[in-house]
């Protein structure tokens, strides 16, 4: 029988580490390091496990189509939007290290009546308009350290936190695949989950956004109430022969541009003068995950980190991709 040197065998693929020991290897870089991050950012695997037997069964149970409900924003909520937020609340609120949770689908705060030490904002699934065309949907979510003491009444310094005080950030990206990419402030690393094995195993280490890129991501529809900047920055883009893509799904739009280079803008426009997208559940973490890659995220005028939230829901213009287009794109 041929000795076969067992970690050099390429016959047995060697796979990435879990989730679970690349958390728990790298605890020890997160300054609070007691474990209670590492058991949030578990806590919240397990429901995207959960949500994601969900989404990929959509089409077989009946949890497509809308609710028939709106959501604060007067969005009409789908069934699957309303079914991530019970699973990414009902973990948080079991796992308990979470001690408040701000959610697209909830108009205020949910105070989750415990001791943990953390303030989560999450969009529990992101581009539902798309669940029922099968396109890639994604979750979002930041993750910020109280500021009161533990016990008391929340308040809203643990709330209104700018992007740049986030302690962890993270997305899952429900598509061919499904992954997990996150950051505590230390690189961004991506998972990518084996549903036959229930696990998270890495499979993007230290992900990198490349400096420039070719593909802006941009809804053209929208084009005729584009500012004279935004419109010099399309056609910019075109003239350079850049490539557009634009899936309408902001996770999968950023998770492409990621790994490929690229720039996405949901600018202000006539009809959403601040913007479409949501500072605290949606845009902060993105930003958060774009300048630990090496890339940037901007209002246009502004660090989207540095701003200053003034409510749960407000939305801001989001220019975020490869540092070089969001520079050029701020220049117009
Ligand atoms: P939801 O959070 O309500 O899904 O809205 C966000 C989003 O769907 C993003 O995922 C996407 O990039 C954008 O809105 C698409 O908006 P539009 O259809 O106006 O281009």
């Amino acid at each position: 029988m041929q000795n076969i040197r067992v970690e050099e065998s390429r016959i047995a693929q060697p796979i990435g580490a879990t989730l679970d020991r690349f958390i728990k290897n790298n605890q020890d870089h997160f300054q609070y390091a007691s474990g209670e991050l590492s058991q949030l950012l578990r806590d919240i695997a397990l429901a995207s496990k959960v949500v994601n037997r969900e989404v990929n069964k959509a089409g077989l149970i009946d949890i497509m189509g809308s609710l028939g409900s709106q959501n604060m924003a007067g969005d009409s909520q789908q069934k699957l939007d309303v079914l991530a937020n019970i699973r990414f609340t009902r973990a948080l609120m079991k796992g308990g290290e979470a001690c408040a949770l701000i959610s697209e689908e909830a108009e205020s705060y949910v105070d989750l009546n415990n001791e943990g030490r953390y303030v989560i904002a999450i969009d529990p699934l992101d581009g539902s308009s798309n669940i029922d065309v099968n396109v890639s949907i994604g979750t979002i979510f930041s993750i910020y350290r109280r500021k009161s003491p533990v016990g008391k009444p929340i308040q809203d310094i643990d709330i209104l936190q700018k992007g740049s005080e986030q302690v962890a950030a993270g997305y899952i990206l429900y598509g061919s695949s499904t992954m997990l990419v996150y950051t505590t402030g230390f690189g961004v690393n991506g998972f990518t989950y084996e549903p036959s094995l229930g696990e998270y195993f890495l499979s993007h280490p230290n992900m990198r956004m490349p400096e420039d890129g070719k593909i802006y991501s941009i809804n053209a529809g929208l084009a005729n109430s584009f500012s004279e900047s935004v419109k010099q920055y399309v056609q910019y883009c075109k003239d350079q022969k850049y490539t557009a893509r634009y899936i309408g799904s902001l996770v999968a739009d950023f998770h492409r541009n990621l790994l490929k280079g690229g720039i996405y803008i949901y600018p202000a426009t006539a009809k959403d003068p601040n913007g479409k997208l949501r500072l605290m559940y949606e845009c902060n973490a993105l930003a958060f995950i774009a300048e630990q890659a090496g890339g940037k995220a901007s209002t246009g005028h502004e660090r989207v980190l540095d701003i200053e939230p003034r409510n749960l829901h407000e939305r801001v213009p989001f220019y975020v991709g490869s540092k070089k287009m969001v520079e050029k794109a701020e220049q117009l």
